[in-house]
């Protein structure tokens, strides 16, 4: 049977990982965390000194991920979207939330000033919705409401919808 990839992207603290397990769990597609992809295979191309943290090999992701991409039912979280082939994906979802929410999520993680500062900017500018649109086809990009539980539940149902609807057009 033909699946769907799927991307989740937006700002770190968006909710990517917590909708993406959720709806691997409940849809049978398989969750994959690129930054936890990284981590495990060192996929790193050096240091950024500013933001404390490994510059992550994009070459090397994709080479990782490509035989399971082609054949489908796979969900990408990362937030980052430009490296990736467009051919990959059947959606892409970017999350989005507002912004006194996002810098609590992020305090709570203990990211500092500079990082916390970054990240909500990110998320003001939409850069991650603008690259979204400048890498897939504007039809395929949608924004999803992600600051409290029932935004949760609602993009999943309809997301398993979106999946469902997508599974019966592409089978024959
Ligand atoms: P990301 O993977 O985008 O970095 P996450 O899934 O780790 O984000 O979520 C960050 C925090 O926000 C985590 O504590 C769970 C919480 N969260 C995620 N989605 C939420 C939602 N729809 N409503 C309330 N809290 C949410």
């Amino acid at each position: 049977m033909l699946l769907p990839n799927i991307l989740l992207t937006g700002t770190p603290g968006v909710g990517k990982t917590t909708l993406g397990k959720e709806l691997a769990a409940r849809s049978g597609l398989k969750y994959v965390n690129v930054g936890d992809l990284a981590q495990e295979g060192q996929l790193y191309d050096g240091y950024d000194e500013e933001y404390d943290c490994p510059i992550l090999d994009e070459d090397r992701v994709v080479d990782e991920l490509e035989n399971q991409m082609s054949e489908g039912g796979v969900i990408i979280d990362y937030h980052g979207c430009d490296f990736f082939p467009e051919r990959w994906f059947h959606i892409v979802f970017v999350l989005k939330t507002d912004n006194s929410i996002l810098y609590k999520r992020l305090e709570t993680r203990g990211y500092n000033e500079k990082k916390l500062k970054d990240n909500v900017q990110c998320e003001i500018f939409q850069i991650l919705y603008e690259e979204a649109l400048a890498s897939y086809s504007e039809d395929i990009v949608h924004q999803l409401p992600s600051d409290k539980p029932e935004d949760l539940e609602n993009n999943i149902n309809q997301i398993l919808k979106w999946i469902e609807q997508w599974t019966k057009d592409h089978s024959s």
